[in-house]
């Protein structure tokens, strides 16, 4: 058996969605282990049909496949039955989606609280979805939660509810000038949805720990990625979940003595959506290159993605916090054509060097990179299958990433396609 973590590497959309559809064909369980619906994850299957998935893990455009909506996430009953009418519309089959009954339903005072906060924050906004991700990982950890079990014990829900909208609604009025929620609707509205998904809620740890005793093998979707997680990531620009590969046994239930590789999604080059600091960041026209040839745009929002050039200081940084094994390096295509490829291999912070994560949050807001060039490739790479086909500056530049990530390259991605990848492990 084995045990995979998947995790993005950097700011998230290092292209986890294409890696698990990947690794996908190799695992018979698909587990989402934290966040919600902010993630945006991109599949496109070889017949050239893309899917945008959100909550529900990528597995479950793999027939045969079981997939699991962990402890760890914050569930949108409204989003969750969104996505499965969207996705049953265009005949994917998702019979085999498990809920765990103790991840947490995300309401919709959680919705308005994300953003009316943003907006108050003004300036200082995170940036966030609007997804309500914050304010229902704050009830969580309050223990004002309401669980996905909750549903099937109405009086419960009814009093969870009430006293969570008791608090919710005096900010929403007295703080934000807001019409307050109607508990009852809220609580109608609920059921209502529960009707429809009910069935799946189950206890999701004992199904993967069966699983696992019977030989078969289980992959850990992360989201979002590791610059994003809320205790190693560019607090307070982060989500308000772990995505490192920690996480995946905590939002998961899956004991960490279980995990048998933990792989990086790092992508070829750097991108971030909202606000916080991005020292490879362009402003000139090479960030807009990026963003256009990479398709740098939000898959739920729509937001056009800041770029820069790849961080290696972030790279091996990620490598130590997630215990990553392997690396699966994507759009490496989105770099040909490119004179030389500059690659971030230490900051300048305050005029003294360092090659490791400056050890304040200022430090990092003040760091400027220190570039190597390395010569670039004209070739188109999409068709190329192995590490052999691809251009000598092109193995070099993967040679190198290696070497400053420390740890081994596993995979590349040379365009989005299923298929239009090289398995070098
Ligand atoms: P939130 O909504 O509370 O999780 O936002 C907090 C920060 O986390 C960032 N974040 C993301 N960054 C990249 N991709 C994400 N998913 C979508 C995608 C994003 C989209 O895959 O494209 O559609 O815009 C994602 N989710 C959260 C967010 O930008 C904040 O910086
Ligand atoms: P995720 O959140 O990490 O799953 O990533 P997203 O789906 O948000 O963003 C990644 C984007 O890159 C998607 O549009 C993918 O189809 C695309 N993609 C993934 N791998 C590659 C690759 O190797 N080359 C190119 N050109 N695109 C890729
Ligand atoms: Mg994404």
């Amino acid at each position: 058996m084995s045990v995979i973590v998947l995790i993005g590497a950097q700011w998230g959309d290092e292209g986890k969605g294409k890696a698990t559809d990947l690794y996908g064909e190799r695992v018979q369980w698909v587990v989402r282990y934290q966040g919600g619906n902010n993630a945006g994850h991109t599949v496109v299957l070889p017949d050239g049909q893309k899917f945008a998935i959100r909550l529900i893990p990528s597995g479950i455009l793999t027939p045969g496949i079981k997939n699991v909506i962990g402890n760890g996430v914050v569930v949108n009953a409204e989003a969750l039955l969104e996505e499965l009418a969207g996705l049953e519309e265009r005949g994917v089959d998702t019979t085999d989606l498990y809920i765990s009954a103790d991840a947490h339903l995300l309401m919709p005072y959680h919705v308005a609280i994300d953003k009316v906060t943003e907006r108050y924050l003004g300036k200082a906004k995170i940036g966030t979805t609007g997804r309500g991700i914050g304010p229902a990982y704050q009830d969580k950890v309050a223990r004002m939660g309401v669980r996905v079990q909750d549903v099937l014990d109405p009086s419960i829900l009814r009093q969870k509810v009430e006293a969570a909208l008791e608090i919710k609604n005096q900010i929403l009025v007295k703080v934000y000038n807001r019409r307050a929620l109607d508990p009852a609707k809220v609580v109608e509205e609920t059921l209502a949805q529960a009707e429809s998904f009910k069935h799946r809620i189950a206890d999701t740890r004992l199904l993967l720990d069966q699983a696992i005793r019977r030989g078969e093998h289980v992959l850990m979707e992360g989201s979002q990625g590791t610059l994003l997680d809320v205790d190693h990531g560019t607090y307070p620009f982060v989500t308000s979940s772990n995505p490192t590969a920690g996480g995946g046994a905590v939002g998961a239930g899956i004991g960490p003595t279980r995990i048998t590789t933990v792989m990086g999604i790092l992508k070829a080059y750097t991108t971030r959506v909202g606000s916080g600091p991005f020292p490879t960041e362009l402003h000139d026209e090479w960030g807009e290159y990026l963003r256009k040839t990479g398709g740098e745009i939000g898959v739920n929002t729509g937001r056009a993605r800041r770029c820069g050039w790849f961080d290696a200081v972030i790279a091996r940084y990620a490598t130590r916090v997630n215990g990553i094994t392997d690396y699966f390096l994507t759009k490496l295509d989105v770099l040909s054509s490119l004179e030389q490829v500059p690659v971030c291999v230490g900051y300048d912070v305050d005029g003294e060097r360092t090659d490791e994560m400056p050890l304040t949050q200022t430090g990092f807001h003040h760091a400027v990179p220190v570039y190597e060039y390395h010569p670039g490739w004209f070739e188109d790479i999409s068709g190329a299958r192995t590490f052999g086909e691809l251009p000598r500056n092109a193995q070099a530049y993967v040679r190198r990433v290696e070497e400053l990530a420390q740890a081994r390259v596993s995979a590349i991605g040379v365009g989005p396609g299923r298929d239009q990848t090289i398995v070098l492990h």
